[in-house]
């Protein structure tokens, strides 16, 4: 069974924290819609919906990503870069707590689960503004007993490694080279992002599909042309965000 924890959209949106956006007006209500238009495409995919409780007063709480990073035999409890979404990591642990063996990163570490690109058992982690070497460090010190390692990948100009690449099929990936080292990524095929549409690296893959924004009409032929079955989402409100179609789940499987 594929589990996709979600969280609902906090009315204070709008106060969200923002990197490299201009601040522009958020509907709640709009971003509420196509969040739960999200949600129905992810059922539709498969995954079983699992409400996180509502954070009302965290604007960046629906971005539940960033909190943790599920794997298959445990999960990393995060602690986010930005402190204003420190608050959202205690109902996730006790979400996942049925579900895994938790670990914890501990101050001075800072990791957003939007940093970690899981490919197999190799972990590829963005030394972002939010997710700091010590943050990195612990995270290899946790996962390396499990079989996993960890490649630290530097950015520029983008929030997180999920921003600038994501898997988009067995073997391939779709990428932003401005704003990552393609040359970390030499295994995997790599499709590039239109250059006129510089955030559209960020897609979901759901088992042999993909969910992804319906604003990137170039990037979409792309994936379409190598056979990627793509399913569309309106996340326009959420994108005013920064938030992208990966940062709104935490996807696992469970007995
Ligand atoms: C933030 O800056 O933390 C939120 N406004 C957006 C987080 C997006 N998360 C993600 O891409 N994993």
């Amino acid at each position: 069974m594929l589990i996709a924890m979600t969280r609902a959209v906090s009315p204070r949106i709008a106060e969200c924290e923002l990197t490299h956006l201009a601040r522009e007006p958020i509907n709640p209500g709009r971003a509420r819609v196509q969040h739960r238009r999200y949600e129905e495409l992810l059922a539709e995919l498969g995954c079983e919906l699992h409400h996180l409780p509502p954070e009302p007063e965290l604007p960046d709480s629906v971005f539940v990503e960033d909190t943790a990073v599920v794997l298959d035999e445990l999960a990393v409890i995060t602690r986010p870069g930005a402190e204003s979404r420190r608050a959202e990591t205690a109902s996730v642990a006790e979400a996942l707590k049925p579900y895994r063996k938790l670990f914890h990163i501990q101050a001075p570490g800072t990791l957003d689960g939007g940093d970690v690109l899981r490919i197999g058992k190799t972990l590829y982690v963005g030394l972002s503004n939010r997710s700091n070497l010590e943050g990195i460090e612990q995270l290899q010190r946790i996962v390396i007993a499990f079989g996993y390692s960890i490649n630290a990948v530097r950015l520029r100009d983008c929030l997180h490694l999920k921003s600038a690449v994501t898997q988009v099929a067995e073997n391939t990936l779709l990428i932003n080279r401005a704003w990552t080292d393609a040359a970390v990524f030499h295994d995997f095929q790599l499709i590039d992002a239109a250059i006129s549409e510089p955030f559209s690296a960020n897609a979901l893959r759901i088992a042999d599909s993909l969910i992804y924004p319906e604003a990137f009409t170039q990037t979409r032929k792309r994936l379409e042309a190598q056979g990627i079955k793509v399913r569309t989402v309106d996340v326009s409100e959420l994108a005013k965000a920064e938030g992208g179609v990966t940062c709104c789940s935490l996807i696992f499987t469970a007995e």
